[in-house]
């Protein structure tokens, strides 16, 4: 069993998509392990995307993931990490596969709907950025 992070994100939470998220994820074996609707402000934002903090779109980025609730997800399924990523979709909807969230649902390459961990290093910083241990059920 392996355990991913996810966020359903700003644009798709505003847009009301969130039940259609969760529905493809339960629909795909995943069990929800954590989830929760919270609202981060632009210093939280930037804390959980540190490792982009020199790129030119890191501002932007901020600001989109602090503009309203998103809801944070910790997923659990056997290749979890690689399958919720196949499931998102490539991070640029208009190369997303069909049938992918991010090609259904997404607006833009920054407004792309929901976020997946990349790798287990990446997880493992995620999920506890926004979970503790009693949140895991
Ligand atoms: P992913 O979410 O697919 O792992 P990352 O980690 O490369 O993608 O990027 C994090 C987020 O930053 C993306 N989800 C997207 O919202 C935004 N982003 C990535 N690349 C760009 C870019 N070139 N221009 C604007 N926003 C970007």
């Amino acid at each position: 069993m392996e355990r991913t992070f996810a966020i359903i994100k700003p644009d798709a939470v505003e847009r009301k998509l969130a039940g259609k998220i969760i529905d493809r994820i339960e629909a795909s074996g995943f069990t929800i392990v954590g989830m929760k609707k919270i609202k981060l402000n632009k210093e939280q934002a930037g804390g959980f995307y540190c490792v982009h903090r020199e790129r030119p779109f890191f501002n932007d980025l901020c600001d989109f993931m602090s503009r309203s609730p998103v809801i944070v997800l910790c997923l659990e399924k056997e290749n979890a990490i690689a399958d919720w990523r196949k499931l998102m979709g490539a991070t640029n909807p208009a190369n997303a596969e069909p049938g992918t969230i991010r090609r259904d649902f997404a607006v833009s390459l920054n407004e792309n709907s929901a976020h997946g961990s990349d790798a287990p290093e990446t997880a493992a910083f995620e999920i506890p950025y926004f979970f503790s241990a009693l949140e895991l059920v």
